[in-house]
């Protein structure tokens, strides 16, 4: 066994007995070291391939983490100032498969929450545009506001039914830059520094929101407020939060989560949790 696959399995044994334990946190903390070393390990490696493999072992381990730390705390995650999930009681044909509904809406994204002025906020649309725009606040809210209302599907297995966003297209920023020839993908990069790719088809379907509003009020900081994108066909990994640029671009380049062995696609009713899925 090299290294890496020992890292992987003693983060397995830790986290098997943080199960038995009356506070799980400190050793459920001490798995996901391992796995971060393991992953530090992981990025040195030369072949692709194994990389993407090594990876994706490690995102579904620290997916599974995420989830026990959610479902052991429920609803102590969920924001204060959000309203408690309209439905636990769903259509069944309406939660993907492998996914459960939360009570409240659990708040999930690496690092710490950035604190984002409005007064200093700009969102920039570039890459293979026509035209780089530069949006303050004020000119991003004159654009014409939609409403959509979807469900939120995280890759750790909770879902959020009906959440009502309201924003602005993308379609709309990229109808004032104008889409370059040769743009077939695009890279939404939120704070600090995240970010999720998609294909150009999929960034314009008519519920892809740059949102601003959720359930009716502004969208909480938590929540990546004041911006953030929405992407209901995808895993939330792909509804980057304190968005702040969108760049097209000629071919697919992996995101945050894509390049760290998530799905590079993310299709919740197909299951594209992790690489090799
Ligand atoms: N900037 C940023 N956006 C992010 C993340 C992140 O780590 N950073 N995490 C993503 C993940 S994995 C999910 S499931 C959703 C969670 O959104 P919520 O915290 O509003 O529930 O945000 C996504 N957007
Ligand atoms: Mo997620």
């Amino acid at each position: 066994m090299d290294d890496i696959q020992r890292l992987v399995s003693q983060a397995d044994d830790v986290r098997k007995a943080a199960a038995g334990r009356a506070d799980p946190a400190p050793a459920r903390r001490r798995a996901e070291e391992l796995l971060l070393r393991a992953r530090e390990r992981v990025a040195g490696l030369p072949d692709e391939a194994r990389r993407l493999e090594l990876s994706a072992q490690i995102a579904r381990r620290m997916a599974d983490l995420d989830r026990e730390a959610i479902l052991g705390t429920e609803p102590a995650t969920t924001a204060p100032d959000v309203a408690p999930a309209p439905t636990r009681v769903a259509d069944p044909a309406r939660v993907p498969p492998g996914q459960h509904l939360t009570a409240g809406w659990p708040v999930l994204h690496t690092g710490r929450v950035p604190a984002v002025e409005k007064a200093t906020f700009s969102f920039t649309v570039t890459g293979f545009v026509g035209q780089r725009l530069r949006l303050s606040w004020d000119a991003l809210r004159a654009l014409p506001e939609t409403t959509v209302v979807a469900d939120l599907h995280c890759v750790t297995g909770w879902s959020r039914l009906a959440n009502t966003w309201a924003g602005v297209r993308p379609r709309e920023l990229l109808d004032r830059a104008g889409v370059g020839p040769g743009a077939t993908h695009a890279l939404v990069s939120g704070l600090p520094a995240y970010s999720a790719n998609l294909p150009l088809e999929a960034l314009l379907d008519d519920d892809v929101l740059l949102a601003w509003s959720h359930d009716g009020t502004p969208l909480p900081a938590a929540h990546g407020g004041p911006l953030r994108l929405v992407v209901p066909r995808r895993y939330g990994w792909k509804s980057v939060k304190w968005a702040f640029e969108l760049r097209l671009l000629d071919r697919d380049v992996p995101g945050y989560w894509e390049a760290r062995g998530y799905h590079n696609e993310g299709d919740p009713w197909r299951e594209q949790r992790f690489h090799g899925d």
